[in-house]
C-alpha cells in the first residue's frame, strides 16, 4: 500500500499551509535494530548512497513514520504521538491534521477531513462562489470548520428545535446522509436556537442528534450567524438548505435541496 503523507510547514497552528511529501512506503523496518544499542553515528561503510543512512528506514518509536521522514515532517521520532492529543504522528498524516498541534486533530464523531482543508481562498457567499470557513461547537463539543470538508458535498440544514418540520426534515436528511455518505456527502445541521429560543447548548446538540438518530454534525448556529450568510432576504423560513459544492463552492442556497440534485453534484 502507498500512503501519501503531508509536511507540516515550521509555524504549528491549524491554518499552517501543508506541502506534500514524496510518497511514504509501507515496508518492513530492519527487525535486528534496536535503538537503545544502536548508535545513530556509526553508519555502516557499505552504504554508500549520500541520501540513505542506516538509519533511513528505523521507526525508533514505531509510529510508523521512519526517523528520516519524522525529521522532515518536524515530529519527535521518539514519541508516537508529538502533541499528546491522541492521535499517532503518522495517523495524523494521513488524516490531513497536524501532528505538531494538539488542538489539531481528526474528530471525536469521525467526519473525514480533507487535504485542501488549507486550500480554499474564499470569494463570496452567493451561488457560485467559494464560501468562507466557519468554525461552530458540535454535538461532541468540538469546533467543527467546514473547509475540512472541502472535498465533498456538503448540505447545510438550517433548523431550530421547536420547529415542527424541521423535526420532520432532521430524520430525512439523518437517512440520506447514511445513503451517500461513502460517496462524498455529508450534511451539517446548523442549529440556530433551543426549543426555549436560545442558543442551542452541546447538550441541546447531543439530544437533537439521538432524537433522530443522525450520525452527521450537528453545531449550533448562535444567532444564526452562518444562516444568514446565505438568506435570500431579510425574512426567513425554517427549515432551509444551503448546498455546497466540492471546493466550497456555493451551489445552492436558502431552497430545498433534493435527492436528485445531491445525486447531481457528488465528488
Ligand atoms: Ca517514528
Ligand atoms: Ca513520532
Ligand atoms: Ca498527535
Ligand atoms: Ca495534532
Amino acid at each position: 500500500m502507498r500512503l501519501v503523507i503531508a509536511a507540516l510547514a515550521l509555524i504549528a497552528c491549524h491554518d499552517t499551509p501543508l506541502a506534500n511529501l514524496p510518497p511514504l512506503e509501507d515496508g518492513p523496518t530492519d527487525p535486528s535494530y534496536d535503538p537503545r544499542t544502536t548508535d545513530a553515528t556509526s553508519a555502516s561503510t557499505a552504504d554508500t548512497t549520500p541520501t540513505t543512512s542506516s538509519t533511513g528506514d528505523v521507526d525508533s518509536d514505531g509510529d510508523g513514520l521512519t526517523d528520516a521522514q519524522e525529521a522532515q515532517v518536524g515530529t519527535d521520532p521518539l514519541d508516537p504521538d508529538t502533541d499528546d492529543d491522541g492521535f499517532g504522528d503518522r495517523d495524523e498524516l494521513e488524516q490531513h491534521t497536524n501532528p505538531r498541534d494538539g488542538g489539531d486533530h481528526p474528530y471525536e464523531g469521525g467526519w473525514p477531513i480533507d487535504a485542501c482543508r488549507h486550500d480554499i481562498q474564499p470569494t463570496g457567499n452567493a451561488v457560485g462562489q467559494i464560501t468562507a470557513d466557519f468554525a461552530l461547537t458540535d454535538q461532541h463539543g468540538e469546533t467543527l470548520h467546514l473547509h475540512d470538508f472541502c472535498g465533498k458535498e456538503v448540505l447545510l440544514l438550517s433548523s431550530a428545535m421547536w420547529c415542527g418540520p424541521c423535526q420532520d426534515e432532521a430524520s430525512d436528511m439523518a437517512d440520506l446522509y447514511r445513503e451517500y455518505e461513502d460517496q462524498g456527502f455529508l450534511v451539517i445541521t446548523l442549529l440556530g436556537e433551543n426549543e426555549f429560543g436560545g442558543v442551542p447548548t452541546q447538550r441541546n446538540l447531543q439530544q437533537w442528534a439521538d432524537a433522530f438518530g443522525i450520525d452527521h454534525p450537528v453545531v449550533a448556529d448562535r444567532n444564526w450567524q452562518v444562516t444568514s450568510r446565505y438568506l435570500r432576504s431579510a425574512s426567513f423560513s425554517i427549515p432551509t438548505m444551503h448546498l455546497i459544492g466540492v471546493g466550497a463552492e456555493v451551489l445552492a442556497r436558502d431552497t430545498w435541496v433534493g435527492e436528485a440534485q445531491i445525486r447531481n453534484n457528488l465528488p
